[in-house]
């Protein structure tokens, strides 16, 4: 995976757009993104083609899987295990998991994944304007690993580290429970400040663009981005790149913008 990688968030109306577009621009780009409307039109299908185009680079299912863990008779039962071995052996090399429905609900998405050869990246907060009125809710160390113990989830949360809010929450119990990495908001440089104190793992960040709330040009985004999260990162860039005229020149000038801000 490459340091800073920028990633094609492939939100095209139809499956045929998504192929095309990603054609077109999918090894301009370091990755590509796919979301739940587009399997829900083509099915898991597509991401095998998706993977055809942009061969050995990162292929993000993009699921925010947020269901149940059980275990029964020493396996993992619930509804998270059968959703992402519904995309075993498809190429998907990433999948996103939310961590708000807690301990076992993580655990079961992080194992059943290792074992089909899928990273997790866990979604401690999100970019869109409002996302923080729940994720920013207090939470205690004590109750999390209260939470964790009660469950029989084995949960090593260090001393030293503290939680204030769910977002601090979610983040500690990726770190105990073996997430490959976090989602985390490039529309909230100061929130991304928080996850590298709790952090030393990939940040994938959403929110370039569009989505930004400071009047900052994709140049300063990219900027701000960069000096927080280092280089274990990716930039996740939609309709920045699928939205213009000419997709290949806005990606080119993407990946301009990101190597000249990391030099
Ligand atoms: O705003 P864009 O067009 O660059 O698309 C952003 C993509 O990232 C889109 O697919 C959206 O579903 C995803 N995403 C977020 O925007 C914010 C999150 O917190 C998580 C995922």
């Amino acid at each position: 995976m490459k340091d800073y990688a920028v990633i094609l968030a492939a939100d095209l109306p139809t499956p045929e757009e998504v192929l095309s577009v990603t054609a077109q621009v999918g090894r301009i780009v370091d990755g590509v993104k796919i979301g739940v409307a587009t399997l829900f039109q083509a099915g898991t299908d597509i991401l095998k083609k998706v993977k055809d185009l942009i061969e050995d680079r990162p292929l993000l299912v993009d699921i925010k899987i947020a269901d149940i863990g059980f275990k029964g008779n020493d396996s993992w039962q619930g509804t998270n295990a059968k959703i992402i071995e519904s995309i075993r052996d498809t190429g998907a090399t990433h999948v996103t998991v939310h961590g708000f429905p807690g301990p076992v609900s993580i655990a079961e998405a992080v194992d059943v994944a290792h074992h089909a050869g899928i990273r997790v990246l866990l979604l401690p907060l999100m970019s869109h304007a409002g996302a923080a009125l729940f994720f920013s809710r207090p939470l205690q160390k004590s109750d999390l690993v209260y939470a964790a113990v009660k469950v029989d989830v084995e949960t090593y949360i260090p001393q030293e580290s503290e939680c204030t809010d769910v977002t601090e929450g979610i983040l500690l119990l990726g770190e105990a429970l073996q997430a490959d990495g976090y989602i985390g908001p490039a529309t909230r440089p100061l929130d991304l400040q928080r996850y590298r104190t709790i952090t030393r793992k990939p940040i994938w960040c959403p929110g370039f663009g569009r989505q930004d709330r400071q009047g900052r040009n994709l140049e300063e985004q990219f900027r701000n981005w960069a000096q927080i999260v280092g280089p274990r990162s990716a930039a996740i860039v939609g309709s920045a790149i699928f939205g213009a005229p000419d997709k290949v020149r806005a990606a080119s000038e993407i990946i301009e913008i990101r190597d000249h801000v990391v030099g």
